[in-house]
Order: structure tokens, then sequence, then C-alpha cells
């Protein structure tokens, strides 16, 4: 027999297919997922988690009409073989082939674009707005892990979804894990409830007698649901999203397509917001995923028989694995030094540091906001913090590091992993616009080392300095395998360091782009006679004042690398200064930099060449003055 896949190329053909065969298509469906990502990387754990519930969404909704919305979208695979996209799907990640993310510009079943977690409550409830305001009739679904129910917006949407009273179904897809174990109270609330056996009982039997309600209308449901009332009234603690104004239905094994669409079906003649509890299991379906779901979360390309990454020959570490082993040592002699991520202990490299001093490592769920004011309230008493977030979703607490650690000038270190562009995951997850986001920030300390042993003397130096909060911007790469000095050093704050004397031209790198403006230089030199000062610049905030003016006296013309949009970024902040210093006019100055959009998923270095941060582009624009 044919693949049913093959048979389908939208919604419309799925509904086709007899139910007893769905079970089928989900295995292929798996199949194609794994086959696939074993060659392009990508998030497969999650994905394979919610392959039953996508073909039950899919089965009984009526989309593009009716919304699906994917909160982070990391786990809307499935979605894309079902939606016309299963002949572009070996294109998964890849530079101009389908995005890892849901995109609105690339399928019109694809009603919002995500990335990071817990807003697709937020857009459900204001499409759901719109839709009554407009006197439209579709339905609105968002499917949102339990890590990403813990970020704060997802509350905040709760919340005003339980007092609009908009008929809006939210499903809960509780595998229990986030991208590490769960953590956090509401976590624990959730497991309370499908674990105690008085209450699943119950609910197995109430879900039984919901299936079996006839699409009749209100009033059987109205009738279950008091009965619900009541029942829950007697088995279940809390009940918190009933007290916020949901009709709770679960929790349901997420994995038996009969029911879940048997419910699903029901749940649409609901009325008001509905939050509909599914358990699943993460990486269903591939014992590697299953037993290891943090490694599987997101996996580089692997091999299916065994498991394993295929690692390339000769690869180094990575920048947070230095991060990782500096604070993990560091935290021996300090020990007001404490460590917080929101949800990535693994991602971060905090994990060493957790396990080393477990008291002083705190997990807060996906929650960047409240990890930067933690931190500031920590470090008010005498604490030294360090957040180690991501720029992408830094970008979060940009009010946090502003009003709760800038303002009071805290001494909060901010380690910010995966600054610059980040590759495959795309628009929402590139670090580019950290440099321009934190420099506007007053007391703001932001440096950003060459190499790896610099990485190293920057944290210590962070660790030692007590004026202001400081952030250290390295990238998602691996290190240059330079020589690691024996003791660690304090920097000088606010100090760049010329790497090397010229006279015709300064190239200013900063952070990663260093090591591309030492080979610029060399290749001007060798190629066209031309010499230039190389600076590893450290510091954007302070600039090197003194430096700079000499340089500007001295030297015709600057050029500035960076990874991060020129809009704010690092070479407009050196215009800034010369502006002010009446020194502009005295230099030619070329940024080489980021552009005024969002950048798509691709290999960094495809990315790289295409926006002209490599070498011979650089070349090619200074031989040209542009
Ligand atoms: C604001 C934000 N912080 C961190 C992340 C990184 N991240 C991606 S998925 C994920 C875990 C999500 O857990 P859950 O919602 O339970 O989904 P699962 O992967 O378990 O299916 C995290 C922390 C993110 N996408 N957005």
């Amino acid at each position: 027999m044919g693949k049913l896949l093959d048979l389908i190329n939208d919604p419309g053909d799925l509904k086709k297919i007899n139910q007893s065969l769905l079970p089928q298509l989900a295995q292929e469906i798996r199949e194609t997922i794994i086959e696939t990502v074993s060659k392009t990387g990508g998030h497969l754990a999650s994905s394979l988690g919610v392959v039953e519930l996508t073909i039950a969404l899919h089965y009984v909704l009526d989309t593009p009409q009716d919304k699906i919305i994917w909160d982070v979208g990391h786990q809307c695979y499935a979605h894309k073989l079902l939606t016309g996209r299963k002949d572009r799907f070996s294109t998964l990640r890849q530079h101009e082939g389908i995005s890892g993310f849901p995109s609105t510009s690339e399928s019109i079943y694809d009603v919002f674009d995500t990335g990071h977690s817990g807003t697709s409550i937020s857009a459900a409830l204001g499409m759901a707005c719109a839709r009554d305001l407009k006197k439209l009739n579709y339905k609105v679904a968002a499917v949102i892990g339990d890590g990403s129910m813990t970020s704060g917006i997802a509350f905040e949407a709760l919340n005003n979804a339980g007092h609009l009273k908009k008929d809006l179904i939210v499903i809960l897809n509780d595998n229990e894990m986030f991208i590490s174990p769960k953590v956090g109270a509401l976590a624990s609330y959730l497991t309370r409830i499908f674990s105690n056996p008085a209450y699943t009982k119950f609910r197995e039997e109430f879900d039984g007698f919901l299936k079996s309600i006839p699409k009749v209308g209100n009033k059987v449901h109205n009738i279950a649901k008091r009965f619900d009332e009541n029942m829950r009234a007697i088995f279940a603690p809390g009940m918190i999203f009933e007290e916020m104004g949901f009709d709770y239905i679960g929790p349901t094994y997420g994995h038996d397509l009969n029911n879940l669409i048997k419910i699903l079906q029901n749940i649409t003649y609901m009325k008001g917001p509905v939050l509909f509890h599914i358990i699943t299991k993460k990486g269903k379906g591939y014992a590697p995923a299953e037993n290891f779901p943090v490694s599987y979360h997101g996996v580089d390309k692997f091999d299916i028989a065994t498991g394993k990454v295929i690692k390339i020959a000769g690869e180094r570490p990575s920048y947070t694995k230095i991060f990782s082993s500096t604070i993990t040592q560091l935290g021996k002699k300090y020990n007001n030094l404490v460590a917080i991520t929101a949800a990535m202990p693994d991602g971060t490299g905090l994990q060493d540091f957790a396990n080393t001093y477990p008291d002083r490592f705190f997990d807060v769920g996906i929650a960047e906001q409240h990890a930067v004011t933690m931190a500031a309230g920590m470090c008010k008493q005498g604490l030294k913090p360090v957040v180690a977030i991501y720029s992408t979703f830094l970008q979060r607490a940009f009010d946090q590091i502003i009003h709760d650690v800038c303002i009071q000038n805290l001494p909060v270190i901010f380690a910010i992993d995966r600054s610059g562009i980040v590759g495959q995951d795309g628009k929402t997850h590139q670090g580019i616009f950290d440099i321009s986001y934190l420099r506007l920030i007053p007391n703001l300390v932001i440096m950003s080392p060459k190499d790896e042993n610099e990485l190293r003397h920057m944290l210590k130096t962070a660790i030692e300095y007590n004026e202001h909060p400081v952030c250290i911007r390295y990238p998602r790469a691996e290190v240059l395998g330079v020589n690691m000095d024996e003791e660690l050093k304090i920097l000088p704050i606010g100090k760049s360091e010329v790497l090397k004397e010229g006279k015709d031209m300064a190239i200013f790198g900063f952070g990663f782009t260093v090591r591309i403006a030492e080979e610029t230089a060399t290749v001007l030199k060798e190629k066209h006679n031309i010499s230039a000062t190389v600076i590893n610049t450290r510091f954007v905030k302070p600039l090197d004042t003194d430096l700079l003016k000499k340089l500007a006296r001295d030297i015709p013309c600057f050029i500035t690398i960076e990874e991060n949009v020129l809009s704010g970024g690092f070479g407009s902040a050196i215009i800034e200064f010369l502006e002010q210093e009446n020194m502009l006019s005295q230099v030619k100055i070329i940024r080489i930099g980021l552009p005024d959009k969002f950048i798509e998923h691709g290999h960094p270095e495809i990315l790289r060449d295409k926006y002209n941060i490599n070498i011979n582009s650089i070349v090619s624009r200074i031989i040209k003055k542009e």
C-alpha cells in the first residue's frame, strides 16, 4: 500500500482519510520527521510528541479559516507536513528552505509567527476579539507546552481570557519537560492533578462521557459541565484554570487519536475559554529521543540506527563550554556568586555550576523578566548574580534591565550567549539586536571577548567589578583554540587592545568579529599594500575614548565590523562619539554589519556571506571606499 502522507496536500485531504487509518498516518509522519531531522538537525523531541494532537486538530478544525497558534513553534513539523510542505520538508531549516518555526510568510496555515515562549494565548485571544468584533465565525486554538505556560505573558493572557470570556481553545501540551526537566510550582501542580489516582479514574470516566455526547448543542454540555464542576470540587485541589475563568478538560492521554478527536469535536461546541490538558511523551516513537529528551530537544544531524549525533572531526568546544567551566571554577573562590537561568541550564552551560553548587543555582522557568529582577534583588542584598540568557531571549527583559538593574546601578552580570548570527533557527532567534538595545542604557558596561581566553578574563573582571552592571556578549560558535592563561586577569574597564599598528586605516572588531578584522588586515597588506591598525574593541560601553581620539587624529579611515544590526550598533557608537568630539569630518567611516531587516534562517557562514560579513566582501568594500 502507498503512503497515506502522499495523499495529503492540505488538511482537506486529511479529512478524507478514514479515521481508523490515522494511527498509520501518525507513524508515517514520525518516520518522515525522524528521517529529515537526522539530516538537517532540528527540534525533534517536541515535534514527535504532538503528532497525534496535530492530526486531530487538523481533522477536527477547518484550517486555515480556524486558526492554530503553535507556542514557540518548535513542535510544528507535523503541522508543516500536513499543510502543503511535505515536498519541501527536506529543506527544513536550510537557507531558502522551509523554516523550523511557523512563518506567516511561508504558508497561510501558519497564522502567527512564533519562536519565543508564551505568546500563543495572547495572540489567540487577540484573534478571537477580532473575530467577534468583525462578526466572523471561526475557531481559535493555542497549543502551549507546560514549559511555555510558565512564561509571565501566558499567565497575563489566561487572566485576560478568563475575564473576556471569548470562545477560545487553549491546549496545554504537558510532557513534563521544558528543554530540561520541568521546574516550578505550576509544573508540580500539573503533576499533582494527573497523578491523583481517584481524580484520574474520574477523569477517564468523564472523558468517556464527554466523547459519547452527540453534537446536540449546549444543553447536554451544561449538564456535563455541572457534573464536572461538582466532581472536580471533590477530586481536584485548586483548579487554577477554572478559577481563572476557563473550562478545564483533562488530563487526557495525548497519543490516542480517536479519543483526542472525539474530545476536540465536543470542545468545539463549548462556549467561552476552554483549557484542554493533554499528557504527551516528549520524543514519542523514537527511543533515543524518548529516553534522552534533553539531548533531542534540539539536535544536530544524527545516525538514526544508533541515535548518535554525527560529530565533525576536530570540532572545538563552544564558547558556552568555556563559560561553563569558568563560572564553575570561579564559584569556588567567590561564595556569593549565584547563577540564574530561565529554563536553559544546559543551553547556557550552567548545569555544571548547578551540580557543583546546587544552593547557588536558580532555574526560574521560562521567565526572563523575573530572572533579571530576581537577580537585582539578590544583588541588592550582597550576592553576585550571573544571569545567563541568550541574546534573543534577553530582549524580553529590556524593561527589567533598565528599571530594576540599571536605574539602581546594581552590579548584576549578564552572560549573553548566542549573540550575533545564530543560524538555522532564523529570524526569531538571531542575536543581532543586543548591542543596540543595551548600549542606550545608562550605567551598563558592555564587553565582548575576542577569544575563549579573554572570555574567562572577562568573567573574572565582571565578578570583581562592583561599580556597574556588566554584559558579556559571546557567540554561538566554536572557540578559536588559543592558549589559555593559567591565571585569570582583571581587564581595565573601557580599554581596547591594539593588536596591530598600521597607518592607512583602523579596523575595529568586537568579540567574534575581531578575528575577521585581523584577517582582513592581513589580506589588505598582502594583496593591496594597505597597512591597517587592528583593534580588539573589547568594550562598546564605555568606549575607549582616549584611543578613539588618538586614532581619529592619526588615521583617515575607520572600519567597524559587528554582528549586530547597524542601527544603534557599535559602528554607530563610534560615529556618535566622533560627532560629539567634533572629529567626525576627519575620518571616513565604513560600518560593516547587518541591514535593517530580520535575518532569515540558514547556516551562519551562508548568512555571513550573504550579508557581506566576510573577509572578501569587506576587502572589496574597503578598496572601493564605499
Ligand atoms: C522567551 C523564551 N525563552 C526561552 C526559549 C527557549 N526554549 C525553547 S523551547 C523551550 C522549552 C519549552 O517547553 P514546553 O513549552 O514545555 O515545550 P516542549 O519542548 O516540552 O514541547 C525553551 C525554554 C524560548 N523559545 N523563548
